[in-house]
C-alpha cells in the first residue's frame, strides 16, 4: 500500500545551515593543541555524532584514548564547545544552504509537518539566529536523547512528537550515521553529499541546491 507522506525530518547540520564547517573548525583547533592530525576526510565521521563520542574518536585517532581523566575530557569537549558557540554567534538567516528556504515554503504550503532531529545541544540557538523556530511544528530537544545517530532514537522522538507514524515520514541528512538512523527508524531517507559515503540512502542529491520535493515525493509514493 502506498504511504501517504506526512511529515519531513530535517537534520540541521549540512542540511539547514553549514554548521558542519563550523564543528570541523572547532574540532580541528582542539585536536591540534594536542598533536592530533585532523582531516576533513576524518571530519565526516565525526558528523552527527555527539560531543563526547566526537572526543572518544579523535583521541583513539591520535592513540590517546588513555591518556585523559573523565574530567580532562570533558574539558576539552567544553573548549571545543566554547569556539564553535563563538563561531555560530554570526549565524544570520542568510546562512541557510542554497535552496533550503524554498524548500522548507514548499513542505508546508502542501501542509507536510516539518521537523527538526539535530543531535546538537546547540540547536535552539542556531535555529533562533536562522529565525527558523517558529517555522517548525517539532524540534527534538537533543538533550532528552539518550543514544545518538546511527540510533534511530532521535528520527523515532521526533514522529512520535507529531504524533506521525515513522513509514510517512521522510528524514534528511548529510552523515553517514545520520542516513544509517532515518533506515533504522523505517524512514524514507534522503541524503545529501557523496554517494561513497551515503550509500544507504533511498535518494541521493550532491547539494541541497539540487533537492526537488515533485521527485522527493514521487520516490517516496514508489517506494517498495
Ligand atoms: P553539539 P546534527 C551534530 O548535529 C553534528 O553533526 C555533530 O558534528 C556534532 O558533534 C553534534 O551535532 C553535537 O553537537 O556539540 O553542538 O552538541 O548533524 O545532528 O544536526
Ligand atoms: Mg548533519
Amino acid at each position: 500500500m502506498v504511504q501517504q507522506l506526512k511529515a519531513i525530518i530535517f537534520d540541521l547540520d549540512g542540511v539547514i545551515t553549514d554548521t558542519a564547517e563550523f564543528h570541523y573548525l572547532a574540532w580541528k583547533a582542539v585536536s591540534e593543541e594536542l598533536g592530533i592530525p585532523f582531516t576533513r576526510d576524518f571530519n565526516e565521521e565525526l558528523k552527527g555524532v555527539s560531543r563526547m563520542e566526537s572526543l572518544e574518536k579523535i583521541l583513539v585517532l591520535g592513540g590517546k584514548q588513555n591518556d585523559f581523566t573523565e574530567r580532562e575530557k570533558v574539558l576539552l569537549a567544553e573548549r571545543k564547545n566554547n569556539h564553535y558557540c563563538r563561531l555560530i554567534e554570526e549565524i544570520t538567516p542568510k546562512d541557510l544552504l542554497p535552496g533550503i528556504g524554498d524548500f522548507l515554503a514548499e513542505v508546508k504550503q502542501r501542509g507536510i509537518k516539518i521537523g527538526l532531529a539535530s543531535v546538537s545541544k546547540n540547536a535552539f540557538t542556531v535555529m533562533n539566529h536562522l529565525n527558523l523556530t517558529s517555522e517548525f511544528d517539532t524540534i527534538v530537544d537533543a538533550a532528552a536523547i539518550r543514544n545518538g545517530k546511527p540510533d534511530p532514537e532521535i528520527f523515532l522522538r521526533a514522529a512520535d512528537q507529531l504524533g506521525i507514524e515513522p513509514n510517512a515520514c521522510i528524514g534528511i541528512e548529510d552523515a553517514e550515521a545520520g542516513v544509517a538512523a532515518i533506515k533504522a527508524a523505517g524512514m524514507f531517507a534522503v541524503g545529501i553529499g557523496k554517494a561513497e559515503r551515503l550509500a544507504q540512502a533511498d535518494l541521493l542529491y550532491r547539494t541541497t541546491k539540487e533537492m526537488q520535493f515533485e521527485e522527493i515525493y514521487k520516490a517516496f509514493i514508489s517506494q517498495k
